[in-house]
């Protein structure tokens, strides 16, 4: 499988490293905690790990704010540690991929500290700066991600900066072909110490409009009031530029310099169809496109038919790449919690069918033992996305809480400090992994074996996906020529009326002459 093309329809199992193994005992997890507990994740059977940053950053956005994109934060060890880890990890038989975050930086990294110095140096145009308007406003409409205007007065330039996400991130000027270069350059300096492939953060935001035009105002009804802030505009100005995908194929070119590497771009992308993703992997572009279509609140059998067809458009031969659970939503177990009765049953279930839709995974560290979101008080917080925006909004926090190894022990084995960064709670510790390796029924028993069955099972992996007619709530499809995938997303039990087979893996599952009764949250993959 781990030919040139491994990484299409793969599964990379998402590591968040502050929240994985602390090694050193200082309440954050770390490089040689993650090197001890890759087994667990070779285990279980995936292609690849992705490790959220672990570069130099004053940790304003926990690393996705970075300082120097070339060198390995304290915090998680050393660049030997790094080089071990990804050693580690290619002798278990584990690509690595790192995450890169290239559309800004740190505010503290050298290059900033010297742009914003003057507007007269050779990092001046790096960022993007512009002056106010003649009252003194920010020069157009732009809004950050995490609140506000994305434009922050700088008193020594008497100029503003802007920033996509926060103040402490200023984007990075992707129209100065400096920028270009040294963001290539970064990219081949990883690429050369063996790393796998790229998780490109905000992959879409890169470029901005060199005319600052204001974005539109988004006139859509909110969907998701709860937890998620709402961008009040169309960012067709502020990001999404088609200029973007020139760059990126600079980008695949470098790539194709090296052996069977991948490119997988994160498009936060709730504001245009999900079909706007063919653009991004288009020929000599990315070869997996992440995004989040599935990761917020809306949930159901015609929500998922719905977005998948639209994905799989017009013949589309490209790889999207799917998650339920990622460090920026709330856990799905709890995110659609007012869909199921038993807990455990829909974790089992929704493993199911992630793994069973078309494209490639990206599993998020915890998930696979059915961990719920940890509820956090006000004190506890530490994203700044939440500390803004609570309660409405708490933020982040709540999917980034230590994993649970052993459950008896201290911090439930993440770490031996009295205090960890953000604490282990009873109904996370409760599902630790020592709870669950020897329970053939439990969550984490299940994850290993559908991940098996779509190893043994190329269909499962590489088939086309073809739906069929089902009953209101119920979503099947075919994979391939031979298997059945059927799954009950109601509140209500179903009959399924159709083809059948030898079941391969199921739940709530009765067969009955000429179909099957479905319980709620019941589901089969079948070999017809
Ligand atoms: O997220 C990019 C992104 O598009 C955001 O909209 C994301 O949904 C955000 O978390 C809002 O809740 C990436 C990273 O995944 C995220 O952790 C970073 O904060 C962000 O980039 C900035 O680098």
């Amino acid at each position: 499988a781990h030919s040139q093309d491994w990484w299409r329809n793969s599964v990379t199992y998402q590591i968040y490293p502050r929240s994985f193994q602390d090694d050193d005992g200082d309440g954050m997890g770390d490089l040689k905690g993650i090197i001890r507990r890759l087994p667990h994740v070779a285990d279980l059977g995936v292609d690849a790990i992705w490790l959220s940053p672990i570069f130099t950053s004053p940790m304003a956005d926990m690393g996705y704010d970075v300082s120097d994109h070339r060198d390995i934060d304290p915090t998680f060890g050393t660049m030997a540690d790094f080089e071990a880890l990804v050693a580690r990890a290619h002798d278990l038989g584990l690509k690595v991929i790192i995450d890169q975050v290239l559309s800004h930086s740190s505010d503290r990294h050298p290059f900033f500290t010297e742009s914003r110095a003057s507007r007269a140096n050779p990092k001046a145009d790096w960022y993007v700066w512009a002056d106010a308007k003649p009252e003194g406003s920010p020069p157009n409409n732009w809004q950050s991600i995490f609140g506000g205007p994305a434009w922050t007065w700088d008193v020594r330039r008497r100029q503003y900066y802007f920033h996509q996400f926060l103040k402490e991130q200023p984007d990075l000027n992707f129209h100065n072909p400096e920028v270009q270069d040294w963001a290539l350059d970064t990219l081949r300096f990883w690429l050369d110490k063996g790393v796998d492939g790229f998780r490109l953060d905000a992959v879409n935001h890169y470029v901005h409009d060199d005319r600052l035009r204001d974005n539109p105002p988004d006139i859509r009804e909110k969907t998701e009031p709860d937890y998620k802030t709402f961008e009040m505009q169309y960012p067709i100005h502020s990001k999404n530029r088609p200029e973007n995908l020139a760059f990126i194929e600079r980008v695949r070119a470098l790539t194709d310099e090296y052996d069977a590497r991948t490119l997988i771009g994160e498009i936060g992308e709730a504001h245009h169809p999900i079909e706007r993703l063919h653009d991004y992997t288009g020929p000599g572009r990315l070869h997996q496109a992440y995004h989040t279509a599935l990761m917020h609140k809306p949930y159901g059998a015609a929500f998922f038919r719905d977005q998948l067809k639209a994905m799989f458009r017009d013949g589309y031969e490209g790889c999207p790449n799917w998650a339920f659970s990622s460090h920026d939503v709330p856990r799905h177990v709890s995110r659609w919690g007012a869909h199921w009765s038993d807990a455990d049953r829909f974790a089992r279930m929704t493993c199911a069918l992630l793994l069973s839709i078309r494209g490639s995974v990206c599993l998020y560290q915890g998930e696979e033992l059915g961990l719920p979101q940890t509820e956090l008080t006000y004190d506890e917080l530490v994203d700044p996305e939440g500390k803004t925006f609570f309660p409405d909004n708490p933020g982040r926090d709540g999917c980034r809480t230590p994993m649970p190894w052993e459950s008896g022990a201290k911090n439930a084995g993440f770490s031996d400090a009295d205090s960890t960064w953000l604490p282990m709670k009873p109904p996370q510790a409760a599902r630790a992994v020592d709870t669950q390796a020897d329970d053939p029924d439990s969550v984490l028993s299940f994850y290993k074996r559908m991940l098996a069955l779509r190893t043994d099972r190329d269909a499962l992996r590489d088939g086309d996906m073809a739906f069929l007619d089902a009953p209101e709530g119920v979503l099947a499809y075919r994979r391939g020529a031979g298997t059945l995938c059927v799954f009950n997303l109601s509140d209500a039990p179903a009959r399924w009326n159709g083809a059948g087979g030898t079941v391969l893996l199921s739940e709530g599952w009765q067969a009955e002459p000429g179909g099957a009764q479905v319980e709620p949250n019941g589901f089969a993959i079948l070999a017809e």
